[in-house]
């Protein structure tokens, strides 16, 4: 899959998306009203990968409901990313978006660049359950939760996620970060701090992937810094079961998603797996 929030969220990028080798696409996080973001600069470059100030820009889930049919309607999965500011807004957006039709929903519980306004979530463990609690309440689709990997214990979590209900985990969102201008002598974003994503992640995220498979017993969703098929087998064997690809199509394009595809089946042939649950975990045991 796409990680959320990538190339933005049009039904056109994200068929192409799917197109391009991902197994289903997942939407950027769609909240109770729309949302412009925060201002610009909203991204900046930095060492091996991009840091992140978006602020949630959304249209709103109501207003989301079409373009998921439309995907929908074009044979694509679609896993709807969302958020609230609150246990009874998480709901709402929950409800709103299994009407539309989509095929999961991924409960962003980990956004970092909303902490004043909004609080974030993912850093306690029981308001993590309640919420994901009250959002199954609301619908019958999975629901994933997405984690933040600023957090001091993971495991305590993603173990709150599942009593919640939460049918799997995607490990991790970005890192909370900075940059400075040297000439300005200013933050670079708008925003001050920013989401860290991309290679520059990709150990702390796998380490998160490790420490929540073996919190949990239910599917571990790997995501953050995957660029290349190596990458994406060394999650598999921490024991994540699916995977999301973000910041690398900004780096190579669309074509990652087939490369990475290409790349896990060349590493299977060599290796002499048939499945790719034979290599679930295998790191662990
Ligand atoms: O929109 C954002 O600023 C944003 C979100 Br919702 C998120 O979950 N993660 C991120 O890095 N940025």
């Amino acid at each position: 899959m796409n990680a959320a929030g990538v190339l933005g969220m049009s039904p056109s990028i994200l068929k192409r998306i799917y197109d391009s080798g991902a197994g289903a696409v997942v939407t950027k996080s769609l909240g109770p009203k729309p949302r412009k973001g925060h201002p610009n600069p909203t991204f900046v470059r930095v060492e091996a990968g991009g840091l992140n100030a978006m602020g949630l820009p959304n249209p709103g889930a109501e207003y989301f409901v079409d373009e998921i049919k439309e995907l929908k309607n074009m044979g694509v999965p679609v896993i709807a990313s969302f958020f609230g500011g609150s246990v009874q807004e998480f709901a709402e957006v929950a409800y709103t978006l299994s009407r539309a039709g989509a095929d999961a929903l991924e409960l962003n519980a980990s956004c970092p660049n909303v902490a004043e306004e909004l609080g974030m979530l993912a850093a306690d463990a029981n308001n993590v359950e309640k919420v994901t609690a009250a959002v199954k309440d609301q619908t019958k689709l999975p629901v994933f939760v997405k984690l933040s990997p600023s957090v001091t214990n993971i495991k305590i979590i993603a173990k709150a996620a599942e009593w919640g209900g939460a049918d799997a985990i995607t490990a991790v969102n970005t890192v909370k970060a900075i940059a400075i201008d040297v000439n300005m002598r200013r933050p670079i974003l708008a925003n001050v701090t920013g989401g860290l994503s991309g290679p520059a992640i990709k150990p702390i995220a796998l380490r998160c992937v490790w420490d929540v498979v073996q919190a949990v017993n239910i599917p571990v969703i790997g995501c953050g810094g995957i660029t290349t098929g190596e990458d994406a087998v060394e999650f598999i064997l921490a024991g994540a079961t699916a995977l999301e690809v973000g910041t690398a199509v900004m780096t190579h394009g669309i074509g990652v998603y087939k490369d990475i595809n290409d790349r896990i089946a060349s590493y299977m042939t060599e290796n002499g797996f048939k499945e790719i649950k034979e290599m679930v975990g295998l790191a662990q045991e």
